[in-house]
């Protein structure tokens, strides 16, 4: 179930469609296929209390018409308040157990890992898929680390098999195969589509070619 929302995940903030009205871009990816989305509102130019909850909350909607699940970055309370369908954290957020005590069973919780030990203790703690990446170079997060390329996401892979991982970090879909090959459910992006001047289009673009992929696996 888990790794079938991980085909196509989309992660977007208000600030990551430039010139582009946010929502008419997270509409059409909703339509050109992704199948879950994060709301990432993280730097200097993003919403702030009421406008990130009202934001956040027009995002869930769209989401909620599409039948896609609505995953909130980081901010625990703000997927409460929402009832939002998970969150998602790094390595520098909350403790994962903690955000599975305060979320419950049933919502999902994907946590940010960059070696086997980070994903074993992601597992223990509950997640129930891990974000693996940079894989490639990105622009799209300040604190990124060095490009790591598919290496980590064969060793969680073969380790725990029964593991949902996500590939993120500059995936394009030029780029993207390696990342299932190595053991990816899917592929999770910002630019690829939140800077398309056709999101729909890329969407279903970048879909076909993961259902592709993993036809072949
Ligand atoms: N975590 C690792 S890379 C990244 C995040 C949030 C940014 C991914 O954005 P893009 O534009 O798909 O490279
Ligand atoms: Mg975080």
């Amino acid at each position: 179930m888990i790794k079938n929302i991980l085909r196509l995940y989309f992660i977007m903030g208000s600030m990551n469609t430039q010139e582009n009205d946010p929502l008419d871009v997270l509409e059409k990816a909703l339509q050109g296929g992704v199948t879950c989305f994060q709301l990432r509102e993280k730097g200097v130019a993003s919403l702030q209390g009421q406008e990130k909850y009202s934001f956040a909350e027009k995002c869930m909607k769209l989401c909620q018409t599409y039948h896609v699940p609505f995953i909130v970055n980081d901010d625990v309370e703000l997927a409460l308040a929402l009832n939002a369908d998970g969150i998602h954290i790094g390595q520098e957020d909350e403790a994962a157990a903690l955000v599975r005590k305060k979320i419950g069973p049933e919502k999902i919780l994907g946590v940010s890992v960059h070696n086997v030990e980070e994903a074993f203790l992601a597992q223990k703690a509950g997640a129930d898929y891990v974000g693996i990446g940079p894989v490639y170079t990105t622009s799209s997060k300040e604190d990124a680390r060095i490009p790591a390329g598919t290496k980590v996401i064969e060793q969680v892979a073969i380790q725990y098999p029964n593991l949902p991982i996500v590939g993120i970090g500059g995936l394009t879909e030029g780029n993207l195969v390696p990342v299932i090959r190595a053991g990816g459910a899917g592929v999770a992006l910002i630019s690829a589509i939140a800077s398309s001047q056709d999101p729909r289009n890329q969407a279903k673009q970048l879909r076909d070619k993961i259902e592709q992929v993993l036809e072949k696996e």
